[in-house]
Protein backbone atom coordinates (compact mmCIF):
# COMPACT_ATOMS: atom_id res chain seq x y z
CA UNK A 1 0.00 0.00 0.00
CA UNK A 2 2.62 2.61 0.84
CA UNK A 3 4.61 1.49 -2.24
CA UNK A 4 1.80 2.30 -4.03
CA UNK A 5 1.36 6.04 -2.36
CA UNK A 6 5.06 6.71 -2.63
CA UNK A 7 4.61 5.70 -6.64
CA UNK A 8 1.64 7.97 -7.26
CA UNK A 9 3.16 10.74 -5.79
CA UNK A 10 6.21 10.37 -8.04
CA UNK A 11 4.04 10.59 -10.98
CA UNK A 12 2.23 13.13 -9.97
CA UNK A 13 5.36 14.92 -9.20
CA UNK A 14 6.90 14.10 -12.64
CA UNK A 15 3.38 15.26 -13.85
CA UNK A 16 3.36 18.83 -11.87
CA UNK A 17 6.87 19.12 -13.11
CA UNK A 18 6.69 19.11 -16.67
CA UNK A 19 3.44 21.08 -17.08
CA UNK A 20 5.55 23.95 -15.12
CA UNK A 21 8.07 23.69 -17.52
CA UNK A 22 5.30 24.20 -20.24
CA UNK A 23 4.15 27.02 -18.57
CA UNK A 24 7.54 28.73 -18.18
CA UNK A 25 8.91 28.22 -21.21
CA UNK A 26 6.45 31.35 -22.36
CA UNK A 27 5.43 31.91 -25.99
CA UNK A 28 8.41 30.34 -28.13
CA UNK A 29 8.32 29.91 -31.89
CA UNK A 30 5.80 26.68 -31.09
CA UNK A 31 2.74 29.35 -29.57
CA UNK A 32 2.59 31.63 -32.40
CA UNK A 33 -0.59 32.82 -31.51
CA UNK A 34 0.20 33.78 -28.32
CA UNK A 35 3.49 35.50 -29.21
CA UNK A 36 1.67 38.45 -31.36
CA UNK A 37 3.89 41.10 -32.61
CA UNK A 38 1.31 43.72 -33.83
CA UNK A 39 -2.17 45.20 -32.64
CA UNK A 40 -4.43 42.72 -34.61
CA UNK A 41 -2.62 39.97 -33.70
CA UNK A 42 -3.13 41.24 -29.84
CA UNK A 43 -5.91 42.17 -30.41
CA UNK A 44 -7.11 38.72 -31.20
CA UNK A 45 -5.05 37.71 -28.12
CA UNK A 46 -6.94 39.77 -25.68
CA UNK A 47 -10.27 37.75 -27.40
CA UNK A 48 -8.97 34.35 -26.73
CA UNK A 49 -7.52 35.45 -23.24
CA UNK A 50 -11.07 36.81 -22.39
CA UNK A 51 -13.02 33.65 -23.67
CA UNK A 52 -10.54 31.64 -22.21
CA UNK A 53 -11.28 33.14 -18.11
CA UNK A 54 -14.76 33.18 -18.81
CA UNK A 55 -15.35 29.45 -19.67
CA UNK A 56 -12.97 28.68 -16.88
CA UNK A 57 -15.45 30.44 -14.52
CA UNK A 58 -18.05 27.55 -15.98
CA UNK A 59 -15.67 24.68 -16.71
CA UNK A 60 -14.03 24.26 -13.40
CA UNK A 61 -16.52 24.35 -11.34
CA UNK A 62 -18.48 21.81 -13.30
CA UNK A 63 -16.03 19.45 -13.29
CA UNK A 64 -14.84 20.09 -10.11
CA UNK A 65 -18.40 19.48 -8.48
CA UNK A 66 -19.05 16.55 -10.82
CA UNK A 67 -16.32 14.72 -9.48
CA UNK A 68 -17.56 16.04 -5.31
CA UNK A 69 -20.93 14.88 -6.11
CA UNK A 70 -20.30 11.13 -7.85
CA UNK A 71 -18.20 11.03 -4.45
CA UNK A 72 -20.04 12.52 -1.97
CA UNK A 73 -23.87 11.40 -3.16
CA UNK A 74 -22.88 7.68 -4.39
CA UNK A 75 -24.90 5.28 -2.94
CA UNK A 76 -23.13 2.90 -0.20
CA UNK A 77 -24.41 -0.26 2.10
CA UNK A 78 -26.62 1.76 5.05
CA UNK A 79 -27.16 4.78 3.07
CA UNK A 80 -28.88 7.28 5.19
CA UNK A 81 -29.35 10.58 2.93
CA UNK A 82 -32.86 11.79 3.37
CA UNK A 83 -35.51 10.47 0.28
CA UNK A 84 -37.19 13.68 -0.88
CA UNK A 85 -39.02 12.60 -3.58
CA UNK A 86 -41.48 15.90 -3.57
CA UNK A 87 -38.34 18.09 -4.38
CA UNK A 88 -38.50 19.85 -8.02
CA UNK A 89 -37.66 23.29 -8.44
CA UNK A 90 -35.47 26.13 -6.42
CA UNK A 91 -36.14 29.41 -7.69
CA UNK A 92 -32.63 30.59 -6.06
CA UNK A 93 -30.76 27.32 -8.05
CA UNK A 94 -32.32 28.15 -11.27
CA UNK A 95 -31.49 31.65 -11.18
CA UNK A 96 -27.94 30.88 -10.66
CA UNK A 97 -27.21 28.41 -13.17
CA UNK A 98 -28.91 30.24 -15.98
CA UNK A 99 -27.78 33.63 -15.16
CA UNK A 100 -23.97 32.83 -14.32
CA UNK A 101 -24.03 31.50 -18.44
CA UNK A 102 -26.26 34.21 -19.47
CA UNK A 103 -24.14 37.08 -18.42
CA UNK A 104 -20.86 34.98 -19.72
CA UNK A 105 -22.48 34.99 -23.19
CA UNK A 106 -23.43 38.24 -22.72
CA UNK A 107 -19.89 39.42 -21.91
CA UNK A 108 -18.44 37.02 -24.57
CA UNK A 109 -21.01 38.26 -27.27
CA UNK A 110 -19.95 41.87 -26.66
CA UNK A 111 -16.52 41.47 -26.87
CA UNK A 112 -16.44 39.30 -29.97
CA UNK A 113 -18.65 41.42 -32.06
CA UNK A 114 -16.81 44.45 -30.93
CA UNK A 115 -13.65 43.02 -31.96
CA UNK A 116 -14.17 41.35 -34.93
CA UNK A 117 -16.23 44.94 -35.77
CA UNK A 118 -13.12 46.86 -35.14
CA UNK A 119 -10.55 44.46 -37.22
CA UNK A 120 -11.92 45.01 -40.30
CA UNK A 121 -10.94 48.61 -40.05
CA UNK A 122 -7.49 49.69 -40.77
CA UNK A 123 -5.71 49.09 -36.93
CA UNK A 124 -4.06 53.02 -36.93
CA UNK A 125 -6.19 55.65 -39.72
CA UNK A 126 -3.25 58.14 -39.27
CA UNK A 127 -0.87 56.53 -41.30
CA UNK A 128 -1.41 55.46 -45.13
CA UNK A 129 -1.75 51.92 -45.82
CA UNK A 130 0.13 49.59 -48.19
CA UNK A 131 -2.36 47.31 -50.25
CA UNK A 132 -0.75 43.57 -50.96
CA UNK A 133 -2.87 41.59 -53.34
CA UNK A 134 -2.55 38.08 -52.29
CA UNK A 135 -3.30 35.14 -55.11
CA UNK A 136 -3.40 31.43 -53.53
CA UNK A 137 -1.76 29.58 -56.76
CA UNK A 138 -0.91 25.54 -56.61
CA UNK A 139 0.88 25.47 -54.78
CA UNK A 140 2.39 28.66 -53.99
CA UNK A 141 1.35 32.02 -52.95
CA UNK A 142 2.11 35.08 -54.89
CA UNK A 143 1.65 38.74 -53.50
CA UNK A 144 1.50 41.78 -55.89
CA UNK A 145 1.75 45.31 -54.74
CA UNK A 146 0.07 47.42 -56.51
CA UNK A 147 1.11 50.82 -55.06
CA UNK A 148 5.21 49.79 -55.72
CA UNK A 149 4.22 47.90 -58.67
CA UNK A 150 6.10 44.43 -58.07
CA UNK A 151 4.99 41.49 -57.08
CA UNK A 152 6.86 38.36 -55.24
CA UNK A 153 6.29 35.18 -54.77
CA UNK A 154 6.56 32.77 -51.53
CA UNK A 155 7.39 35.57 -48.83
CA UNK A 156 6.84 39.21 -48.71
CA UNK A 157 8.20 42.06 -47.45
CA UNK A 158 5.97 44.87 -45.28
CA UNK A 159 7.11 48.00 -43.53
CA UNK A 160 6.84 48.06 -40.40
CA UNK A 161 4.48 50.04 -38.06
CA UNK A 162 2.14 50.60 -41.31
CA UNK A 163 -1.23 48.92 -41.59
CA UNK A 164 -1.24 46.50 -44.46
CA UNK A 165 -4.33 46.19 -46.32
CA UNK A 166 -4.25 42.19 -47.91
CA UNK A 167 -6.62 41.70 -50.28
CA UNK A 168 -6.91 38.13 -51.08
CA UNK A 169 -8.26 35.78 -53.74
CA UNK A 170 -7.54 32.42 -55.33
CA UNK A 171 -6.67 31.27 -58.67
CA UNK A 172 -6.64 27.59 -57.40
CA UNK A 173 -9.10 25.74 -54.74
CA UNK A 174 -9.82 28.08 -51.92
CA UNK A 175 -6.77 28.36 -49.28
CA UNK A 176 -6.73 30.38 -45.88
CA UNK A 177 -3.85 33.02 -45.75
CA UNK A 178 -2.49 33.19 -41.82
CA UNK A 179 0.36 34.69 -40.62
CA UNK A 180 -0.24 33.88 -36.82
CA UNK A 181 1.73 36.21 -35.28
CA UNK A 182 0.32 39.28 -37.34
CA UNK A 183 -3.29 37.91 -36.86
CA UNK A 184 -6.01 35.83 -37.84
CA UNK A 185 -6.60 33.64 -41.14
CA UNK A 186 -8.54 34.74 -43.93
CA UNK A 187 -10.18 33.07 -46.63
CA UNK A 188 -9.09 33.26 -50.28
CA UNK A 189 -11.42 32.00 -52.69
CA UNK A 190 -11.87 32.13 -57.00
CA UNK A 191 -13.74 35.13 -57.83
CA UNK A 192 -13.80 36.60 -54.32
CA UNK A 193 -11.71 39.63 -52.90
CA UNK A 194 -11.84 39.25 -49.38
CA UNK A 195 -10.28 41.66 -47.39
CA UNK A 196 -7.48 41.38 -44.09
CA UNK A 197 -5.83 44.16 -42.58
CA UNK A 198 -2.51 43.01 -40.77
CA UNK A 199 0.59 45.13 -38.83
CA UNK A 200 3.79 44.81 -37.77
CA UNK A 201 4.94 46.54 -34.66
CA UNK A 202 8.59 45.16 -35.09
CA UNK A 203 10.92 44.07 -37.24
CA UNK A 204 11.10 40.45 -38.14
CA UNK A 205 10.24 37.17 -40.44
CA UNK A 206 7.29 35.99 -39.21
CA UNK A 207 6.18 32.47 -40.71
CA UNK A 208 2.94 31.78 -42.66
CA UNK A 209 1.22 29.30 -44.15
CA UNK A 210 -2.00 28.22 -45.93
CA UNK A 211 -4.48 27.21 -43.39
CA UNK A 212 -7.13 25.09 -45.92
CA UNK A 213 -5.85 21.78 -47.76
CA UNK A 214 -5.59 22.13 -51.17
CA UNK A 215 -3.99 18.59 -52.28
CA UNK A 216 -0.55 17.17 -53.05
CA UNK A 217 1.72 20.04 -53.05
CA UNK A 218 -0.52 21.89 -49.93
CA UNK A 219 2.28 21.35 -47.15
CA UNK A 220 4.80 23.63 -49.16
CA UNK A 221 2.64 26.48 -49.41
CA UNK A 222 4.24 28.29 -46.93
CA UNK A 223 5.66 31.22 -47.31
CA UNK A 224 7.34 34.29 -44.62
CA UNK A 225 6.38 37.93 -43.70
CA UNK A 226 9.51 40.28 -43.44
CA UNK A 227 8.97 43.12 -41.66
CA UNK A 228 11.86 46.09 -42.09
CA UNK A 229 11.81 49.55 -41.30
CA UNK A 230 10.02 51.76 -44.12
CA UNK A 231 13.80 52.83 -45.27
CA UNK A 232 14.82 49.36 -45.55
CA UNK A 233 11.15 48.37 -47.07
CA UNK A 234 11.35 50.98 -50.13
CA UNK A 235 15.42 50.28 -50.77
CA UNK A 236 14.06 46.62 -50.98
CA UNK A 237 11.20 47.85 -53.35
CA UNK A 238 14.17 49.47 -55.86
CA UNK A 239 16.56 46.89 -55.23
CA UNK A 240 13.80 44.14 -56.99
CA UNK A 241 12.91 46.97 -59.77
CA UNK A 242 16.59 46.66 -60.46
CA UNK A 243 17.39 43.52 -60.38
CA UNK A 244 14.60 40.96 -61.52
CA UNK A 245 12.44 40.56 -63.99
CA UNK A 246 8.55 41.62 -64.91
CA UNK A 247 5.73 39.26 -64.17
CA UNK A 248 3.86 39.18 -67.17
CA UNK A 249 0.91 37.12 -68.17
CA UNK A 250 2.92 34.53 -69.97
CA UNK A 251 4.59 34.23 -66.66
CA UNK A 252 1.57 34.01 -64.66
CA UNK A 253 0.29 31.24 -66.54
CA UNK A 254 3.20 29.46 -65.92
CA UNK A 255 2.82 30.13 -62.01
CA UNK A 256 -0.53 29.05 -62.35
CA UNK A 257 0.08 25.57 -63.21
CA UNK A 258 0.78 22.98 -60.15
CA UNK A 259 4.04 22.98 -59.04
CA UNK A 260 6.26 23.96 -56.22
CA UNK A 261 8.50 26.63 -55.83
CA UNK A 262 10.94 28.49 -53.79
CA UNK A 263 10.70 32.42 -53.75
CA UNK A 264 10.80 34.92 -56.28
CA UNK A 265 10.65 38.27 -57.17
CA UNK A 266 9.41 40.23 -60.16
CA UNK A 267 10.09 43.75 -61.58
CA UNK A 268 6.86 44.98 -62.51
CA UNK A 269 3.29 43.62 -62.90
CA UNK A 270 0.35 43.89 -65.28
CA UNK A 271 -1.81 46.11 -64.34
CA UNK A 272 -5.35 44.42 -64.22
CA UNK A 273 -3.96 41.25 -63.38
CA UNK A 274 -5.22 41.09 -59.54
CA UNK A 275 -8.74 42.28 -60.34
CA UNK A 276 -8.61 40.45 -63.63
CA UNK A 277 -8.13 36.84 -61.64
CA UNK A 278 -11.01 38.33 -59.40
CA UNK A 279 -13.30 39.17 -62.03
CA UNK A 280 -12.67 36.15 -64.62
CA UNK A 281 -14.27 34.17 -61.38
CA UNK A 282 -17.01 36.01 -60.50
CA UNK A 283 -16.14 39.29 -59.46
CA UNK A 284 -17.03 39.41 -55.70
CA UNK A 285 -15.88 42.13 -53.47
CA UNK A 286 -16.11 42.70 -49.62
CA UNK A 287 -18.49 45.80 -49.10
CA UNK A 288 -16.23 49.01 -49.90
CA UNK A 289 -13.72 47.39 -51.15
CA UNK A 290 -13.38 47.87 -55.10
CA UNK A 291 -10.76 50.06 -56.62
CA UNK A 292 -13.87 52.25 -57.79
CA UNK A 293 -11.26 53.48 -61.01
CA UNK A 294 -11.95 50.07 -62.78
CA UNK A 295 -14.94 48.42 -61.84
CA UNK A 296 -16.99 49.40 -65.53
CA UNK A 297 -14.00 47.88 -67.65
CA UNK A 298 -13.61 45.25 -65.47
CA UNK A 299 -16.92 44.14 -65.43
CA UNK A 300 -16.40 44.40 -69.74
CA UNK A 301 -13.31 42.53 -70.03
CA UNK A 302 -15.03 39.48 -67.50
CA UNK A 303 -18.40 39.01 -70.02
CA UNK A 304 -16.23 37.59 -72.86
CU1 LIG B 1 -16.68 33.25 -50.61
Amino acid sequence: MREKIKKRRIRLGLLGASAITLLLSGCGPQYMVLDPVGPVGKEELHLILLSVILTAIVIIPVLGLLVFIVWRYRDKPGNRAPYLPKWSESRVLEVVWWGIPIVIVGILGYFTGKTTFALVRPPENNIPPITVDVTSLDWKWLFQYPGQKIATVNYAVIPTGVPINFVLTSDAPMNSFWVPQLGGQEYTMPGMAMRLWLQANQAGTFYGHGANFTGRGFAHMNFNVIAKPADQFYGWVRSVKATSSPLTYAVYDQLKKPSVIGTTQYSSIPPNLFNGTVWADGGRYMPGMLPAQSMSTMKQSSSH
